[in-house]
């Protein structure tokens, strides 16, 4: 699996990372030819996993003493700060879109529906995993109550965080509306149903914290680090992503990296 991932590794990143609790993949990394030449390959040819082969799980006792925030760690949106100060007493959810049914979850709607807790290792393109535990409801749960209607192809996820403000403290800037978008990420319906993709609120057994996406994230155990969208603000069901963004199903994507992303 290691030597799978490696082709998809982003120069750079990965080199002089210290990571307590976490590993370092064993990895050449490979330039961006490797990166734009898998952009080409199709959904199907890109599963390194065989369609409903669940991703690895582990044993408690292999949980990273220290699982590496990455990405946006603190988002600066107002209404965030907002939700945080209320300990996201006020945080709901819609989900619409191309659904038959559309409505909008609270916390308590969510914890209250069936959960799934698995310990998995989150592999990062930059060259690092750690494994914790994710605890959930799975977003199959969530479908079946709104109803996807038959064109519905694409699960979005609209999230809190905006680029450019959010990320590592060297990059961030003050808050513009115009040049640091909102975070934003898709994937496949295919991938949606997995038993394994869930909404997590939990991680290793307490509240999601906020570095690492709270109150709610998606955990996509089949794909890398970068499909597991932290800060979720609302999910909307699409037959297109062509719309959002720059058009290539995500914020990373629009940066260059493939929109499936098999470990
Ligand atoms: N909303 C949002 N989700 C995100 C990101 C981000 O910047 N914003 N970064 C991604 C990347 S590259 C990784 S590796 C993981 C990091 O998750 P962690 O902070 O729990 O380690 O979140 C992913 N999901
Ligand atoms: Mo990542």
């Amino acid at each position: 699996m290691r030597i799978k991932l490696d082709r998809r590794l982003f120069v750079g990143g990965a080199a002089g990372l210290a990571l307590a609790g976490c590993d370092r993949l064993a990895s050449t990394p490979r330039g961006k030819e490797a990166l734009n030449a898998g952009e080409a390959l199709t959904y199907d040819a890109a599963k390194l996993l065989p369609p409903n082969q669940l991703a690895p799980e582990y044993p408690a006792s292999q949980i990273s003493k220290v699982f590496k925030p990455n990405g946006s760690i603190d988002p600066k949106d107002p209404a965030y700060k907002a939700l945080v100060a209320a300990k996201f007493a006020d945080w709901s959810m819609p989900v619409g879109g191309l659904v038959e049914a559309p409505r909008s979850f609270t916390l308590a709607d969510l914890r209250a529906m069936p959960s799934r807790t698995q310990v998995t290792r989150h592999d990062c393109v930059e060259g690092w995993s750690c494994i914790g535990q994710w605890t959930g409801v799975p977003l199959s749960a969530v479908l079946a109550l709104v109803k996807p209607k038959p064109e519905a192809r694409y699960v979005v996820f609209h999230c809190y965080d905006r680029y450019g403000t959010d990320y590592t403290t060297e990059q961030a800037g003050a808050l513009d509306e115009e040049n640091n978008p909102p975070f934003y990420g898709s994937i496949g319906m295919g991938d949606a149903v997995q038993p394994q993709t869930i909404l997590a609120y939990a991680m290793n057994g307490q509240d999601l914290p906020v570095e690492h996406g709270a109150p709610l994230r998606l955990r996509i155990e089949r794909q890398l680090g970068y499909k597991n969208t932290k800060y979720i603000r609302s999910i909307e069901l699409m037959d297109s992503y062509a719309s959002l963004g720059d058009g290539k199903g995500g914020y990373w994507e629009d940066q260059g990296y493939e929109w499936y992303a098999g470990i």
